[in-house]
């Protein structure tokens, strides 16, 4: 399988299905398409357009197949391998799993408009200005927070093991990070969980090292 991918620093939507192939130890090859200076152009594009026609990452490429969309492609990957729990095996787990994949995956336009992911970036001031204007960021934020403490256990992830489901939530964990949103305790903990899950462990490593700094996706553009 091989695996095409942004830059780690800022390419939210490759992250979800780097991180399931990571944590389900699936044997993948990554192909980073370094983001170009021209938002949305340029080189990046259009390697992307001559493998893609939808012209985004991630993108699967496996076995003649071409898996375009980062939820595809983590359903594709649980199809392939239905032995391992990358949606959990109860039944109840497995339709919040799914739910709460699918609200992220539609949905939170504002936290992830306002509050693009930046790894490496502190935006805390930024945050906090966002934080004292926006009405519609506060209120992606209360629904992350409904999803996140109610989950079956406070030391666990947010269907027990890690899941899929956690692959979706990652970016918001370094968005929150990033612009220093206030949550409460018990997100603050599943934050911890995730900062300290090996794989987003490598992925953060990895985005805090890359030299590349896209001027259209900083702040302070
Ligand atoms: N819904 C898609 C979104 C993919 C997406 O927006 N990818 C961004 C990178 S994080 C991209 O390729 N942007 C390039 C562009 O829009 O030109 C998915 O889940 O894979």
């Amino acid at each position: 399988m091989q695996l095409l991918i942004a830059n780690k620093n800022y390419s939210s939507w490759s992250m979800r299905p780097w991180l399931v192939l990571k944590a389900f130890d699936l044997p993948f090859e990554e192909v980073m398409i370094a983001f170009s200076a021209q938002p949305h152009g340029g080189e990046f594009k259009q390697k992307v357009l001559s493998i893609n026609p939808n012209g985004k990452v991630p993108v699967l490429l496996d076995d003649g197949q071409m898996i375009w969309d980062s939820l595809a492609i983590c359903e594709y990957l649980a199809e392939k391998f239905p032995q391992l729990p990358l949606w959990p095996a109860d039944l109840a787990l497995r339709i919040r799993a799914r739910c709460i994949s699918a609200e992220m995956h539609s949905g939170f336009m504002c936290l992830r408009s306002q509050c693009g992911m930046n790894i490496r970036a502190d935006l805390k001031a930024l945050g906090a200005k966002l934080w004292a204007e926006d009405e519609g960021l506060c209120k992606d934020v209360a629904r992350i927070e409904q999803i996140w403490t109610s989950r079956p256990s406070l030391d666990r992830f947010l269907c027990g093991a890690f899941s899929i489901a956690d692959a979706f939530y990652a970016p918001v964990v370094m968005r929150l990070k990033t612009y220093g949103l206030p949550v409460s305790d018990s997100a603050q903990r599943y934050m911890a969980l995730m900062m300290a899950y090996p794989a987003v462990q490598q992925w953060v490593q990895s985005a805090v090292a890359e030299p590349m700094r896209i001027g259209y996706l900083e702040a302070d553009r």
